[in-house]
């Protein structure tokens, strides 16, 4: 999907799409992690996403582990490399994981490689294997940010073969582009 197109939605009709993406998943538990650098965009991504529902959060597994449980979705959200010993309490959480949405901050250069190596990572955990993955390229609307095309060439993405994965452009401030990489979530789970 490697795009910036797509009219964007009204906060309503993205509402409503949600809802209608998000009903292929009553029948069964869903697990999705949501990671990224700090100051990706992964917690306004999620708030986009479930924008006027009820949801509920519970902040007490960590302070930078957030949980949402959205009808039969379970939502869990880290920032990546922060400290380096919560890694291996992070991989706790990835057992029975479905989905894993990892958010790039298309503006921050720097840090690309980080979010390589936690990509990675990911990759070669035996709790991931099933796992497939959804990236978004975020902050497409900042001047000067990276293509999802150049994100994709700095992680090697097609070097990926063993998981599914696809790369999206986003604007979490808009919700431009999140709707796109949520039906190609709900595309894998039709399969
Ligand atoms: P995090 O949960 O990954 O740490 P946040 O990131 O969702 O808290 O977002 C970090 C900052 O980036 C926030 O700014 C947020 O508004 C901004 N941001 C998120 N998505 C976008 C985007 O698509 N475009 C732009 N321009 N900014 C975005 P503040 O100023 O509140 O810290
Ligand atoms: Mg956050």
């Amino acid at each position: 999907m490697l795009s910036n197109e797509g009219a964007a939605l009204t906060i309503n009709e993205m509402g409503y799409v949600f809802s209608k993406i998000w009903s292929f998943f009553t029948n069964e538990e869903y697990k999705v992690i949501i990671v990224g650098l700090d100051n990706a965009g992964k917690t306004t991504i999620l708030y986009q996403i479930l924008m006027n529902e009820v949801v509920h959060t519970s902040p007490t597994i960590g302070s930078n582990v957030e949980e949402v449980t959205y009808k039969n979705i379970h939502f869990l959200m880290w920032d990546i490399g922060g400290q380096e010993s919560l890694r291996s309490a992070w991989a706790t959480y990835y057992a029975g994981t479905h989905f894993v949405i990892l958010v790039i901050d298309s503006t921050d250069r720097e840090r690309l490689h980080v979010s390589k190596a936690e990509l990675y990572n990911m990759l070669a955990n035996e709790d991931l294997k099933p796992a497939a993955m959804l990236l978004y390229a975020n902050k497409q609307d900042v001047k000067g940010s990276m293509t999802p095309a150049e994100i994709s060439q700095h992680l090697n993405l097609t070097s990926i073969k063993d998981h599914k994965w696809n790369i999206q452009a986003c604007c979490a401030l808009t919700g431009e582009g999140l709707y796109q990489g949520l039906e190609w979530i709900a595309s894998q789970v039709r399969r």
